[in-house]
């Protein structure tokens, strides 16, 4: 089971256009302080203060509310020059020591980092993160303005979501792969691209992919199989692809530098093993991670076997944060997909947080029984209805369709769900008929 896909709506897309710019200029004030690291200030419309240095940034966290017309200003202290911006994005000017600049957060809610792009300063450390959360700049009502909205227009956006939801958009991730074969070999061929993702209706943003999928396509195969991944790099970057949670010897590892060369744009690189455990695991880039993987160069890697067979009925969630907003599978809210149940019926879902935050995944009136962590079965199941997974974990529940209903089911992370303008992000549903 995977999202829904299909054409984008045009009419929305046009209508989000033109509402963006009005939301533009309407923008209101908008909450900004300095998180972690940084002290809390006030609410007010002050300016963020960043400190550039010799070689750090400045606090490490930073935050805003979407639709902010607050700035952050950029102090040089360092002896060296310096810069900020979003990597790929707009920045602040080259800064001599002492000098001072500001710069605009970007306008969507999410996960951005920030650094230095001065060669080699973001990769010795100079990165910090700004989240920008809520707003209605997400959920594909990106036209509503944030910050500031009348009760009146928080109903109308809130129910504007829901009635939306299940909204179709282009593009579907986490399709199962069939692979080729050579001889024995299962062959799977993953090609790293840039693409633009819709996240949700009308919501377009830079990722990238593999084979144009963000999950990547399910890679789903059996103990003691022979497969063999061929990846081939199309970005502008070096990658490699990295087998989390399967123990595979150490050469197809996927860390370049330690286990085998850079795949420089361009290049190929060639993992063959033996499938050797059990379970539910990812495959992910290895290079430029914090970027990469939030960009959508990830996927599921199942493993059917004796001890842990597959499910009559299941369900992959992969979570993910960054660039692409807050998603579930690949989108957010209202472009999530519905798991539909007929009463009595049971489903597995399997967990896999590849974001760089935790997300307790709630799910109101039904029970879910964890039975399995990275892909290992508990000795004991337990009863839950909100189950933590953390970055890098995947956890397995097992949910009955146990009450007829349309039960919510989202990230209780409330920042990562629910707006002023509605909800968006981590929020799906589980439908009993
Ligand atoms: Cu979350």
């Amino acid at each position: 089971m995977t999202n829904e896909s299909g054409p984008s709506n045009k009419g929305l897309v046009a209508l989000a256009s033109i509402l963006a710019v009005a939301a533009l200029l309407l923008a209101t004030v908008a909450v900004l302080r300095g998180g972690a690291g940084g002290g809390e200030s006030k609410a007010s419309a002050e300016p963020i203060k960043v400190e550039l240095g010799d070689i750090f940034i400045k606090p490490k966290a930073l935050s805003a509310t979407v639709g902010s017309d607050v700035t952050i200003e950029v102090t040089n202290t360092g002896k060296l020059d310096h810069d900020l911006g979003v990597k790929g994005g707009p920045k602040t000017e080259l800064l001599k020591p002492g000098q001072k600049a500001t710069l605009k957060p970007p306008k969507v809610s999410g996960t951005v980092s920030l650094i230095c792009s001065v060669p080699g300063h973001a990769e010795a450390g100079m990165v910090t993160e700004l989240t920008v959360a809520g707003g209605a700049a997400v959920a594909g009502h990106a036209a509503m303005p944030a910050g500031g909205m009348t009760a009146a227009q928080m109903d109308e956006s809130y129910l504007k979501g829901v009635k939306a939801y299940p909204a179709k958009t282009a593009g579907e991730g986490n399709v199962p792969m069939t692979p080729k074969m050579d001889g024995q070999v299962k062959v799977f061929e993953m090609t790293a691209e840039e693409i633009d993702w819709e996240v949700a209706p009308g919501d377009v943003r830079k990722g990238m992919a593999y084979n144009k999928q963000i999950p990547g396509p399910m890679i789903r195969v059996n103990l003691g199989d022979k497969v063999r991944i061929v990846l081939n790099n199309k970005l502008k970057e070096s990658t490699a692809m990295h087998f989390h949670g399967l123990q595979v010897p150490n050469a197809v590892d996927g860390v370049p530098g330690l286990t085998q060369p850079l795949v420089e744009p361009g290049k190929s690189f060639t993992y063959e093993f033996t499938v050797p455990n059990t379970g539910s695991h990812m495959y992910h880039s290895h290079m430029n991670g914090a970027t990469q993987i939030p960009a959508g160069l990830l996927g599921a890697f199942i493993v059917d076997g004796p001890a842990d067979p597959a499910s009559a009925k299941e369900q992959v969630m992969i979570l993910n944060d960054g660039p692409l907003g807050y998603t579930l599978n690949g989108k957010g809210f209202p472009a999530t997909a519905p798991i539909v149940l007929k009463k009595g019926e049971k489903i597995r879902i399997r967990y896999m947080n590849e974001g760089l935050q935790i997300h307790p995944m709630h799910l109101h009136g039904l029970i879910q029984t964890v039975f399995s962590k990275d892909g290992n079965l508990l000795p004991q199941s337990y009863k839950a209805d909100t189950v933590l997974v953390a970055p890098g974990e995947r956890i397995d529940v097992m949910v009955e369709g146990s009450e007829v209903g349309l039960w919510a089911f989202h990230c209780h992370v409330l920042s990562h769900a629910e707006s002023e303008a509605g909800m968006f992000g981590m929020v799906t549903a589980v439908i009993v008929q």
